[in-house]
């Protein structure tokens, strides 16, 4: 089975959103164009999905600002602006992707008390959202990752698919990835490469 992964491709995560990408909406368009293309089996969307007050809010930190360096359980976190809280307009997907396509959704990021980059597990690697599970029971021998963003949930979702996946076929469509910033971006890309994945164009997915 080869199955397609849609990272966070949420209001929050493209302009006008509250952790806005750069041009994030123009995922849309490819993350569409490859489901209408018919070359997948499956199609699964991971969404970013907070409750108010969320410990990765700089909101939730005195004295901290949006971007900031904090801690959260102890642990160095980036604080977020608050985004994609849950059943608020943010955290919707993009109203021009093809949700009708979709055909599992996995939510991440409900513990106040750590961030879930990963569409997996939780940053502290202890909590797994099950998405392995469920994949693993769909006999998957090829996974393509894209969506928001590339240095951060794309990224730690990517890794994690290749660690606890063995046997799968790990990707990164890059031209369906935007990043937050463009340092982080090649990082990621190096990391991704570095642990296996193969960066591709969309044309070549
Ligand atoms: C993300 C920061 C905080 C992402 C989610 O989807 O990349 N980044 N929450
Ligand atoms: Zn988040």
């Amino acid at each position: 089975m080869k199955a397609l992964l849609l990272v966070d491709i949420q209001n929050g995560f493209c302009p006008g959103g509250n952790l806005a990408v750069e041009d994030g909406n123009a995922v849309v368009t490819v993350a569409n164009h490859l489901i209408e293309k018919g070359d997948y089996d499956l199609v699964i969307a991971s969404q970013d999905w907070h409750p108010p007050g969320h410990g990765s809010f700089a909101s939730a930190h005195p004295g901290k600002a949006p971007f900031d360096m904090g801690e959260l359980a102890g642990k160095p976190q980036v604080m977020w602006p608050d985004h994609c809280i849950q059943n608020t307009p943010d955290a919707a997907f993009h109203p021009d992707l093809r949700t009708d396509a979709i055909d599992y959704v996995q939510r991440k990021g409900m513990d106040p008390m750590v961030d879930s980059y990963s569409a997996f597990r939780d940053n502290d690697r202890s909590a797994r959202t099950g998405l392995d599970d469920w994949m693993r029971a769909q006999d998957i021998d090829t996974l393509d990752v894209m969506g928001l963003a590339t240095d951060f949930c794309v990224k730690f979702t990517a890794l994690d698919a290749r660690e606890m996946l063995p046997g799968v076929t790990v990707r990164l469509i890059a031209d369906g990835c935007r990043g937050i910033s463009a340092d982080g971006v090649a990082e990621a890309l190096t990391a991704l490469r570095q642990a296996g994945i193969a960066v591709i164009d969309s044309k070549d997915a």
